[in-house]
């Protein structure tokens, strides 16, 4: 969170829910007006978080120039575009959470980099060095219970990010309480009111050729199968 926004954030009164993902926080919601706080008036300025890990700490599943160029500037660009958004078009939506759910109101450029924002910033998150060891607790015994194993879920989940042509995010979401594996093009997601299937998303793989390409060239299936070495169940049981 950027300074201006920081100080406004401690004199908010509420945060929005939609802002309310455990531990995952992009974008702090802000009230401005005391006499209402769900109402914000100047548009948010969005920061990034540092990465938890060095740029090398992936490897040799994802490579630290990849790491490098993937945070320091496709995720910035998106950063730096959405800012730019908001200002031009004078958003005040209280979180990047709630512009999201709002998103069929917004451009085009809105949607790809409010979405590029949140996705990525959720993706650093969703990693860790040796993550496949911390594959336990509540999200274990979800998978387990509805997909039969961790294996029959890898199995389906890689379907999905294989079958998404061109760019795009394969996601494990809550919905009704159930788990769900779908796909969205570009920098959707499904928190976005147009998303085809909407629901929470606990887990996300970005299949963009960016995320893979210096090290697996047109071998996608491969880095799938290398990502889940480094999947932070951890993350994932915090936001259910
Ligand atoms: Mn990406």
């Amino acid at each position: 969170m950027e300074n201006d926004s920081r100080r406004r954030f401690i004199k908010a009164t509420a945060i929005l829910s939609g802002a309310a993902l455990v531990g995952c926080k992009v974008g702090a919601a802000v009230a401005s007006a005391e006499t209402n706080p769900a109402v914000i008036t100047e548009p948010l300025t969005f920061k990034q978080d540092p990465l938890p890990y060095d740029f090398a700490a992936l490897e040799p599943y994802i490579d630290k120039q990849t790491m490098e160029i993937h945070f320091g500037k496709h995720h910035a660009a998106y950063i730096t575009n959405l800012n730019k958004a908001m200002v031009e078009q004078k958003i005040t939506e209280g979180s990047v959470e709630t512009l999201l759910g709002n998103i069929s109101k917004y451009t085009m450029a809105t949607r790809n980099n409010a979405g590029g924002h949140w996705n990525h910033t959720m993706f650093w998150k969703w990693m860790k060095p040796n993550g496949k060891d911390t594959y336990a607790g509540k999200i274990a015994e979800a998978i387990n219970g509805q997909f039969g194993s961790l294996d029959k879920f890898k199995e389906q989940f890689t379907d999905s990010a294989m079958k998404r042509f061109g760019s795009g995010w394969t996601w494990l979401i809550q919905k009704d309480g159930k788990l769900e594996i779908v796909s969205t093009p570009n920098q959707d997601n499904p928190l976005m009111d147009i998303a085809e299937v909407k629901g929470k998303p606990i887990l996300g793989l970005d299949v963009w050729e960016h995320a893979y390409y210096l090290k697996y060239q047109n071998l996608r299936k491969d880095y799938i199968n290398n990502w889940y070495n480094i999947v932070n169940w951890d993350a994932v049981n915090a936001m259910i």
